[in-house]
């Protein structure tokens, strides 16, 4: 038998029992998973609600946004999420993976009738959360929200069983890619031991999530992967994709292209990575991608886009040849510069 996962305790005491306070104090509970939701809010929403139907109370998850449907391959009881709420008032709304009511769309004002007498729970992990409810459990060292409430649960005594497990794990799993962003912590890997103790498996969140994909959209990575060209020793990369190239496996144009700007900045030298989407006959969007010595915005800048210092993107207004001719000289200037 494996030895026992021992979690520290992380939240503040005083506001982990007031916490538990308003779950004790609430028979039928609802859970907000925030507009798009990710597997993190989901995976958090959905591990509670479990636990909580454990302890005999009454839990439903709601979006404002329907989830993806392909999630339910690692996020058990996905088909349970609600877009609309009705029946009795509730009387506990806990608000996850968001510090801002705004972000939950406008679950909360349109059904203000069943939800007036609730308090608000909220636990999140972004820097940017202050907080929404009556009680706030904001860790913005926790790589997760199912971080956060795994550490929660563990501290006040709250059993998770397997469905659950699998659930929080899959929120850890998705916010730190597989616990491999900076946000990752021996913590965070800690809060993943202890959820695999209780039956969760990394692999049945890693393969859908990062690595399986349809034979169309293989097809489509090998054409596109096959325009590969390179120069300045390596250190710039490219590769483009045109609507011939959708029309060839099927796909609609602008589809199932996902993972080409970053198998284009993991080749070995590279620093720049360009991916080049011709969406129509002059229309080319542009995937930019870089290591930390340039800056991924400053490129997509020059075109009037934007986005992350690694991970950028714009669009250019001209046949693919001439996009590729302004991006790649903009490229070559800033690695010669
Ligand atoms: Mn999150």
């Amino acid at each position: 038998m494996a030895a026992p996962v021992t979690l520290p305790a992380a939240i503040d005491p005083e506001l982990a029992s007031a916490a538990r306070r308003l779950v004790d104090r609430a028979g039928r509970i609802v859970i907000f998973a925030h507009q798009h939701p990710d597997p993190d809010a989901l995976g958090s929403g959905l591990g509670l609600a479990h636990c909580l139907r454990a302890l005999g109370k009454d839990a439903v998850v709601a979006s404002p946004d329907p989830p993806p449907a392909s999630y339910a391959a690692f996020l058990p009881g996905l088909a349970t999420v609600v877009t609309a709420l009705d029946g009795p008032p509730f009387d506990l709304v806990v608000a996850l993976d968001a510090g801002e009511m705004t972000r939950y769309g406008d679950l909360y004002f349109r059904y203000e009738g069943l939800l007036k007498d609730a308090p608000i729970l909220n636990m999140d992990h972004h820097v940017t959360s202050h907080g929404c409810g009556a009680v706030n459990i904001i860790d913005t060292t926790a790589a997760a929200t199912a971080e956060l409430l795994t550490l929660w649960l563990a501290q006040e005594g709250i059993a998770i069983a397997t469905d659950a497990a699998k659930c929080l794990l899959a929120g850890i799993i998705t916010d730190t890619r597989a616990f491999e962003f900076d946000a990752t912590t021996p913590r965070t890997l800690l809060t993943g031991a202890y959820l695999m103790a209780r039956g969760a498996v990394p692999l049945e969140v890693i393969k859908p999530m990062y690595r399986l994909r349809s034979l169309t959209a293989a097809q489509l990575f090998g054409l596109a992967t096959a325009t590969l060209a390179s120069d300045h020793a390596g250190r710039l990369t490219w590769a483009e994709i045109t609507p011939a190239m959708w029309l060839a496996v099927g796909a609609p144009v602008g589809t199932l292209d996902d993972g080409i700007p970053s198998f284009l900045i993991d080749i070995e030298g590279a620093e720049i990575a360009i991916f080049f989407r011709q969406i129509a006959p002059t229309t080319v969007r542009l995937s930019i991608r870089t290591t930390a010595r340039y800056d991924a915005t400053q490129l997509a800048g020059r075109f009037g886009g934007g986005g992350h210092p690694r991970a950028a993107g714009c669009t250019i207004e001209a046949d693919l040849a001439t996009a590729k001719e302004r991006a790649l000289a903009a490229a070559r200037d800033l690695l010669g510069a």
